[in-house]
C-alpha cells in the first residue's frame, strides 16, 4: 500500500509549482520578480524538505512507539555532498519537479548546483559514514548517526601558480534547508575539573567528576531519506554553545571582551573540522572534540533508552553503537563512567554492558594515523576519564597475565598505557578491549591488522572478535544519480529498476556483453560522461580535452602512500617518450587525458609539493605543440562529493595505486568500476576483491604484494636503494629544470633517494611502465574495450553498501530491519 503514498497526489507539477511560490514567499520574503538561482534553490529545497519531513515524523514517531533495537553509527565524519537532487529522487519526485522548475522559469539542474556540499569530513572514512546512512535508511534499519555539526567543513582548495592554497569553507552562509535545529535537546558537557568522593544514596563510595569549564551541545538533525521507502534515517549532529552566554560581572566591570569570552571559547569547539587524513596531530582541541562529541551523543542515546524503563542490563538489547575508526573510543570510558559513578551500577556490571554495546571499525593501518593521547593531556582535560582508563587497562592485564603467565613482554605491548615520556593513550588498544567486535573494512586489511597490529590481541580472545566487513558505496548516488544516462540503458536492459537497491542484479548484464547494438549503446554513454567531464574542464579552467581520448584518472587526497608522485612521474616519462618519436610515430598513438585531483593536508609539505609537480608538468606538456596533443595533464582543484559525481562516471582508467598493503580498501576504485571504468591499480585493498568480482582480465594490476614489502624495504636499508632506470631519466630531466626551478622539487626527489624510497616506487616503477602499455594496446581494439566496461558494471553487486550494511547489521548490531507503513 505504501506504493501509492510514494507519489500522493500533491506531487503532481502544478501543486509543487505551488508550493514553491509558496516559499518563496513565506519562508524566503521575496516577490516573484525579485528571485535569483540562489533563491529559487532555497524555496525549491524547501518545498522537498516538507516532503521529507513527513516521512521523518512518520519514522521516528514509530520508533518511538515500538521501542526496537537501534543502531547508533558514531563518526566525527560526514562526508554528505549535496542534498536536493538525492531527496528528489528517494522521493521519485524528479520529474515533476524539471516540469515545475521548469514552468517557474528556471533549470532545475542549474539550481542543483546552488547548493553547497555538506562537506563535514576529509575522505573515505567520513564518504563511506555518509554511504552507510543511505543504505541503512533505504532498507529500513532504525540506525542513527551521530557527529559534530562543524561550521566549517574542509577547506576550500584553491591553485596560485601551481601550489595549493587553503580557503575556509564556511558552508553555512546561507540557510541550511537539510537541518533541524533542535533547541530543546541539550546537554552539558564538562572539561577539566577536579576527582572526588561522596557517598550515593545506597550508602557506597563513587567516584564524583566536579568543578571545570562546562559547554552545551546543541542538537541538528539531518534526515536521511531511503530510497524506495518510508522510512527516513537521521543524523543528530552536536554543535556547541555557551552555556552562560554573558559574564556580568565583567561586563559589569566594563571588561566587555572577557564578559564574551566564554561564548567565544565554547563555540570554537565545534568550529573547525580537523583537515588531516591519515594522520594524527595530538591537539588539545581536537580531544576536546572528540569527548564532546561522545559525552553528547551518549547522553542523548541513555535518555532515550531511560524512556522505556528497561533495566540497565537490557541495555545492549536496546542500543548497539559502532565507533568509526578510533575517534569516538572515548565513550567507552564515558559509558563506564556514566555507568559506575552516576547510576551506581558495580564496576563489573557496568563493564559488562559497555563490552556488549560497542563494536569498533579500523580504518588505517598507518602507524602515523593511530591515535595516542597524551596521559599528562587526559589528565587535564578528563581527569576521572584518565583513571577509568588505567582501571581498564589493569582488569585487562591482569586477565592477560592469568592466561600469559609471567609474558612481560606481551603485557608491555598488548597495555592500552604506552609507557615513554610522556606516556600515551593507544586507542585503538581501548577501543578493541571495549569493544565486542572489531572489523576491518577490506579483506586484506582485515588479514593484515589480525596479522600485525591486533595479532597479540587474537593470542588472548582468539580469532572470532575480529572479523572482515568489505567496504561498499551507495548504487544510488554513485551510479542513479550520477550517471543518468547509464542508469536508464541498464534500466530499459534489465526490465526494471530493481537493481538500485539490489544491486546483484547487475550481472543480468553479462549477458549483453557481446552484443553489438549494446556495446555501441555502452559506449554512446561513456562518451557523453566524457564530454561532460571535457566541458566542465574547459569552462572552468580553460583547458580543452579531447573525449576521444583515454581518461585517465586518479582524485583521492593526496599522501605519500597513495603515490599520486608516481603516476605524474609515469606521466613524464610518456612525454618524453613522446618527445623521442617521429611526427608520423606520434599520430599513431592512443591520446591520453591524464586527470588529478585532490586536497593535501595543509601542513603536508611533501604532498603540497606534488601538486606543485603536477601542475608544472602540466604547464609545460599541454602548452607542448610538438606532441599534437597525445598528451594533456590537468589537475582539477577543491576535488569533493560534488565533483566527484562528474568526473567518476568519465573515467576509461582510474588509478589506486598505494604501496601495496597501505590502503585499507578505497572506495573511489568501487564507484569507477561501478560506472563502467576500468581499473590500474596495485594488489591493495579492495582492488583484490574488485578483481575477483569482476574477472582478473578486466582489472589492470601490477606491482609488488604486501607480504614483500617488509623485505623490500629491509634489503633497501641495508643493502642500498634500488633506482629503476627509466625513473633515473624523469628525475634527471626534473632536476635539469624541464618543468621550472629544480630547487623547488628537492625535498620531494629526496624521499625516492635519501629518504629511502619507503613507499617504493622505484621498485614498481618498471611493471606500473608496462601496465599502461598494455593499457594503451587494450584500448586500441574498441570492441573488447567495452565488453570489459559493461563486464566491470555488471560484476559490481557485492559492492553496493546496501550488502555491507546488512552484514553490520547481522554479524555486529543484531538489528533488524524496522518497516514504517504509511
Ligand atoms: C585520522 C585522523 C587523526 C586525527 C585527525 C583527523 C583524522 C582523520 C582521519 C583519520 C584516519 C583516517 C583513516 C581513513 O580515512 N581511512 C580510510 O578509510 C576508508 C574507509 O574505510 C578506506 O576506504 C581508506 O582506504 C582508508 O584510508
Amino acid at each position: 500500500t505504501w506504493k501509492k503514498h510514494i507519489v500522493p497526489e500533491k506531487n503532481d507539477p502544478a501543486s509543487i509549482e505551488s508550493d514553491i511560490v509558496h516559499h518563496t514567499i513565506t519562508t524566503l520574503c521575496r516577490g516573484v520578480y525579485n528571485l535569483d538561482k540562489l533563491a529559487m534553490y532555497q524555496a525549491t529545497a524547501h518545498s522537498v524538505r516538507d516532503r521529507l519531513l513527513e516521512d521523518w515524523n512518520l519514522t521516528q514517531e514509530a520508533l518511538h512507539r515500538e521501542n526496537p533495537k537501534r543502531c547508533y553509527y558514531m563518526s566525527m565524519e560526514f562526508l554528505i555532498g549535496r542534498a536536493l537532487d538525492n531527496a528528489l529522487h528517494c522521493l521519485h519526485v524528479k520529474k515533476n519537479y524539471n516540469q515545475s522548475v521548469d514552468n517557474l522559469g528556471f533549470s532545475l539542474e542549474d539550481l542543483l548546483c546552488e547548493e553547497k556540499d555538506a562537506a563535514l569530513g576529509n575522505g573515505g572514512l567520513g564518504r563511506l559514514a555518509a554511504c552507510y546512512m543511505d543504505s541503512a535508511a533505504t532498507q529500513d534499519y532504525p540506525t542513527w548517526g551521530y557527529g559534530l555539526r562543524y561550521q566549517y567543513g574542509i577547506f576550500k582548495q584553491m591553485i596560485k601558480d601551481g601550489y595549493q592554497t587553503e580557503m575556509p569553507d564556511y558552508w553555512l552562509n546561507f540557510d541550511n534547508p537539510w537541518e533541524f535545529p533542535r533547541a530543546d535537546i541539550r546537554y552539558e558537557v564538562r572539561f577539566h575539573g577536579y576527582v572526588a568522593t561522596k557517598i550515593n544514596e545506597k550508602g557506597e563510595t563513587r567516584m564524583t567528576w566536579e568543578g571545570g569549564d562546562k559547554v552545551q551541545a546543541m542538537a541538528y538533525d539531518v534526515p536521511i531519506p531511503g530510497f524506495d521507502t518510508k522510512g527516513c534515517g537521521n543524523i543528530r549532529l552536536w554543535s556547541s554553545k555557551p552555556l552562560n552566554t554573558f559574564d556580568f560581572d565583567s561586563f559589569n566591570a566594563g571588561d566587555y571582551e572577557r564578559s564574551v569570552a566564554e561564548q567565544t571559547a565554547a563555540q570554537n569547539l565545534t568550529s573547525v573540522l580537523y583537515p588531516n587524513d591519515n594522520h594524527l596531530v595530538g591537539k588539545e582541541l581536537r580531544l576536546k572534540q572528540e569527548y564532546f562529541f561522545v559525552s553528547a551523543s551518549l547522553q542523548d542515546i541513555i535518555h532515550r533508552f531511560k524512556r522505556a524503563k528497561c533495566p540497565w542490563k537490557d541495555f545492549p538489547d536496546k542500543v548497539a553503537v559502532q565507533m568509526n575508526d578510533t575517534h569516538p573510543t572515548l565513550a567507552v570510558p564515558e559509558l563506564q563512567r556514566i555507568l559506575v559513578d552516576i547510576e551506581g551500577l558495580e564496576w563489573d556490571d557496568a563493564w559488562d554492558i559497555v563490552t556488549r554495546t560497542f563494536a569498533f571499525t579500523n580504518h588505517t593501518v598507518l602507524p602515523e594515523a593511530l591515535e595516542c593521547w597524551s596521559v599528562p593531556m587526559m589528565e587535564k582535560i578528563l581527569p576521572r576519564h584518565m583513571q577509568i582508563i588505567y582501571d581498564i587497562n589493569l582488569f585487562f592485564l591482569q586477565k592477560v597475565e592469568k592466561v600469559f603467565v609471567g609474558d612481560r613482554d606481551l603485557l608491555k605491548r598488548i597495555s592500552i598505557i604506552e609507557e615513554g615520556s610522556p606516556q600515551q593513550v593507544r586507542m585503538a588498544f581501548l577501543a578493541v578491549v571495549g569493544s565486542h567486535t572489531v572489523n576491518g573494512v577490506a579483506a586484506l586489511h582485515s588479514d593484515l591488522i589480525r596479522k600485525h597490529l591486533f595479532n597479540d590481541f587474537i593470542k588472548y580472545y582468539g580469532p572470532d572478535k575480529f572479523i572482515n566487513i568489505t567496504n561498499g558505496i551507495t548504487p544510488r548516488r554513485w551510479l542513479y544519480q550520477a550517471n543518468p544516462d547509464l542508469r536508464d540503458l541498464i534500466t530499459t536492459t534489465l526490465g526494471s529498476e530493481d537493481w538500485a537497491t539490489k544491486l546483484d542484479l547487475l550481472k543480468g548484464l553479462k549477458k549483453f556483453a557481446d552484443d553489438t547494438k549494446f556495446q555501441s549503446q555502452w559506449a554512446a554513454v561513456k562518451y557523453k560522461n566524457k564530454e561532460r567531464l571535457a566541458f566542465w574542464i574547459k569552462a572552468n579552467m580553460g583547458i580543452t580535452v579531447n573525449p576521444d581520448a583515454l581518461f585517465d584518472i586518479q582524485v583521492k587526497r593526496i599522501h605519500e602512500y597513495k603515490r599520486q608522485y608516481m603516476n605524474i612521474l609515469s606521466v613524464i616519462y610518456r612525454y618524453q617518450s613522446l618527445k623521442k618519436m617521429s611526427a608520423e610515430d606520434i599520430s599513431q598513438q592512443v591520446p591520453r587525458v591524464v586527470i588529478f585531483g585532490g586536497k593535501a593536508a595543509p601542513g603536508y609539505y611533501i604532498a603540497k609539493l606534488v601538486i606543485k609537480l603536477i601542475n608544472s608538468a602540466a604547464q609545460v606538456i599541454n602548452n607542448d605543440k610538438s606532441i599534437q596533443d597525445m598528451l594533456k595533464v590537468v589537475f582539477i582543484p577543491d576535488y569533493n562529493v560534488s565533483l566527484a559525481e562528474i568526473i567518476v562516471p568519465a573515467s576509461d582508467i582510474s588509478q589506486h595505486i598505494s604501496t601495496a598493503g597501505t590502503e585499507a580498501s578505497g572506495t573511489s576504485n568501487m564507484k569507477f568500476v561501478l560506472n563502467g571504468g576500468l581499473i590500474l591499480g596495485t594488489v591493495d585493498g579492495a582492488n583484490i576483491e574488485i578483481g575477483e568480482q569482476i574477472g582478473a582480465e578486466n582489472i589492470f594490476m601490477f606491482g609488488v604484494l604486501s607480504d614483500e614489502v617488509e623485505d623490500i624495504r629491509h634489503n633497501q636499508k641495508y643493502h642500498g636503494l634500488f633506482m629503476d632506470p627509466s625513473l633515473q631519466v624523469v628525475i634527471d630531466s626534473i632536476q635539469a629544470g624541464q618543468f621550472g626551478d629544480p630547487s623547488i622539487f628537492g625535498p620531494l626527489i629526496n624521499t625516492l633517494t635519501y629518504g629511502g624510497d619507503y613507499y617504493l616506487i622505484s621498485v614498481d616503477f618498471k611493471s606500473y611502465l608496462q601496465k599502461h602499455t598494455e593499457v594503451d594496446e587494450t584500448y586500441r581494439d574498441k570492441k573488447s574495450w567495452v565488453k570489459k566496461s559493461i563486464m566491470c558494471t555488471a560484476g559490481m553487486g557485492f559492492f553496493s553498501s546496501d550488502r555491507a550494511v546488512c552484514e553490520y547489521a547481522d554479524k555486529i548490531w543484531k538489528l533488524k530491519p524496522f518497516k514504517v507503513e504509511a
